[in-house]
């Protein structure tokens, strides 16, 4: 990058330098001696889990690594459409066929706030294997060798970018489309908060490269599988608000989850946020094994963060989650306890 304030946008003051130059060091010796480099993400993989793990993965690849793009899924669950189009991510190694610790000279966990959320690739962490911890998640358990987490950054392909840019490898257009795809889900296309110029110049800079934002757009927003609209509907028919504290929540059944993924649960309290009640949004659908996940939006002033936190989750100030048990009436009470509190 050029401009002074693309190089060092607000969000990168939270990045310790001397962290940054050993990040940059290790990689590029990873990529000067190909080592072996598993690059992950977290289980059931977003576009910027997603994003950043293939980013990585091809240009340090290209730069001599020999890098294993992993998922820790169990049981190996393939990124989900459209996400499975994004350059690299046919090359994706299952949990199932991870090589082992002793064969491998480094990790890099992205986009990841826990251990938990490795899935299986938490078995290098456990072996010992020297790991780089790349996020931009406000709560996290601390863990990792190197921890470069930017909280206000609006994705973690942006810090991934910085990177690259860090060890001049090209942006090329594969790249690109994963950064680009990471950036736009992650901020919201662009809407969130945590947006600013760093992330539009990154996206400008991904168009240049020739990303195809176009069909991007219409794969990941303007397409919902029908499973997915049959979900949301029944989750809006049980819409209830909570005046006092501006919340609006929702939950759908076992039966209605059919075979639905967590990005359905997503699509739900995105769609309860945009009520014009709502300052906070929940949605509540339950797990395997008789407990409920929660889905948290928050429209700028309530901290949902903090809320997911104290329900043992974690997040952002406005997108968080946390997995509890009780029936929603007893979870949505919880909620709305904490919200009083803030
Ligand atoms: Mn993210």
């Amino acid at each position: 990058m050029t401009a002074t304030s693309d190089r060092d946008p607000a969000w990168a003051a939270d990045l310790d330098p001397d962290t940054e130059v050993a990040v940059l060091d290790r990689l590029r010796r990873a990529a000067d001696t190909g080592e072996r480099v598993v690059v992950a993400g977290h289980v059931a993989p977003d576009g910027d889990a997603l994003g950043a793990v293939l980013a990585l993965h091809l240009a340090l690849g290209a730069a001599g690594a020999r890098t294993v793009p992993a998922i820790g899924d169990m049981p190996p669950t393939p990124p989900s459409p459209p996400l499975d189009r994004l350059p690299g991510a046919d090359q994706v190694v299952a949990a199932a066929r991870l090589p082992d610790a002793s064969e491998v000279d480094l990790l890099v966990c992205m986009d990841t706030a826990s251990v938990a959320r490795l899935g299986e690739v938490a078995r290098y962490l456990d072996a010992g294997v020297t790991t780089v911890v790349l996020d931009h998640h406000a709560q996290g358990e601390v863990f990792g060798d190197l921890r470069l987490v930017a909280p206000l950054a609006a994705a973690t392909v942006q810090v991934v970018a910085r990177l690259l840019d860090g060890l001049s490898l090209p942006l090329t257009r594969e790249i690109a489309t994963c950064l680009y795809v990471g950036l736009v889900t992650d901020s919201g296309r662009f809407g969130y908060q945590a947006t600013d110029a760093s992330a539009h110049a990154l996206a400008g800079r991904a168009l240049a490269a020739g990303v195809d934002q176009a069909w991007w757009h219409q794969a990941l927003f303007a397409s919902r599988r029908a499973a997915e609209l049959s979900l949301l509907g029944h989750g809006l028919a049980r819409l209830t608000v909570v005046p006092e504290v501006a919340l609006v929540h929702a939950h759908v059944t076992a039966e209605e989850v059919a075979d639905c993924d967590d990005a359905s649960l997503d699509s739900l309290v995105d769609l309860l946020r945009s009520a014009d009640q709502a300052e906070v949004a929940l949605a509540l659908r339950p797990t395997t094994n008789g407990g409920w996940k929660g889905s948290l939006r928050s429209r700028g002033t309530a901290d949902v963060g903090r809320v997911a936190a104290a329900m043992g989750g974690g997040g952002h100030r406005l997108a968080a989650g946390f997995t509890v048990t009780g029936s929603p009436q007893e979870v949505t009470d919880r909620v709305v306890a904490l919200l009083k509190e803030g």
